[in-house]
């Protein structure tokens, strides 16, 4: 009776901690304005009705972590359940004077290249609880870029599976071919995020990184 009781108990345990692993934490990394939060948004609308964050043509509109639990995907009779990582974009330079551009007050303008500081920081600590990596490119721009480079070199490091988005498949200067040559090792899918371009072979592709976590 008793080793009845104490072994349903470590089964209870057990069970329980195989069903926390079953969450992935799964990132949404990059450069800053390559659509990661349009991205994580369509994802998490697609499946929860509701969506994780702002958008904006301004640069580094995401300043702080942000995340939705229990995102629970179901793909072609396959039901994996995410928790969705929005980063702030990653930058080596970051100048308030570029916010200003945008009509922008200084006060504003130095106050949001501050806490985006902060956020590529926090962004970089947060690297420790990803399970997976989406690294979102915007496939107009040169992907052979520092920025680039150095989050795909980290996540390597850190043995974090990656799938690379080229983002922004809609603009006619977008060049998919390209991201793929810059990392040839690397899963690339080229998506519009913004319009839902090409999100079957996303899903496809994103399930199949879940594999790899
Ligand atoms: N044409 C086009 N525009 C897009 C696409 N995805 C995002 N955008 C636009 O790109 C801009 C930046 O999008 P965000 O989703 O805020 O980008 P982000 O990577 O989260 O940017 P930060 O939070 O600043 O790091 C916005 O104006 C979006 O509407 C796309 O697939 N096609
Ligand atoms: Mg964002």
């Amino acid at each position: 009776m008793v080793i009845k009781i104490i072994a349903n108990f470590v089964r209870r345990i057990f069970s329980g901690m195989f069903k926390g692993k079953r969450e992935l934490s799964l990132g949404f990394y990059g450069p800053p304005n390559a659509g990661k939060t349009t991205l994580a948004n369509k994802i998490c609308k697609d499946w929860t009705g509701e969506e994780i964050g702002k958008v904006s043509k301004i640069p580094h509109e995401t300043r702080a972590v942000q995340f939705k639990e229990k995102v629970e995907i179901d793909f072609k009779g396959k039901k994996l359940t995410f928790k969705l990582v929005d980063t702030p974009g990653i930058a080596t330079k970051i100048d308030y004077e570029d916010f200003m551009k945008f009509k922008m007050k200084k006060r504003d303008a130095q106050k949001r290249a501050k806490q985006a500081t902060q956020g590529v920081v926090d962004a970089i600590k947060w690297l420790d609880d990803m399970d997976a990596v989406i690294v979102v490119i915007d496939a107009t721009k040169n992907p052979y870029s520092q920025v680039n480079i150095t989050i795909i070199g980290n996540l390597v490091a850190r043995k974090i599976p990656v799938l690379i988005i080229a983002n922004k498949v809609d603009l006619r200067k977008a060049d998919v071919k390209k991201v793929e040559a810059a990392f040839p090792e690397y899963d690339v899918v080229g998506i519009s995020a913004k319009k839902g371009k090409n999100m079957e072979e996303f899903y496809e592709s994103a399930f199949r990184l879940a594999k790899k976590a």
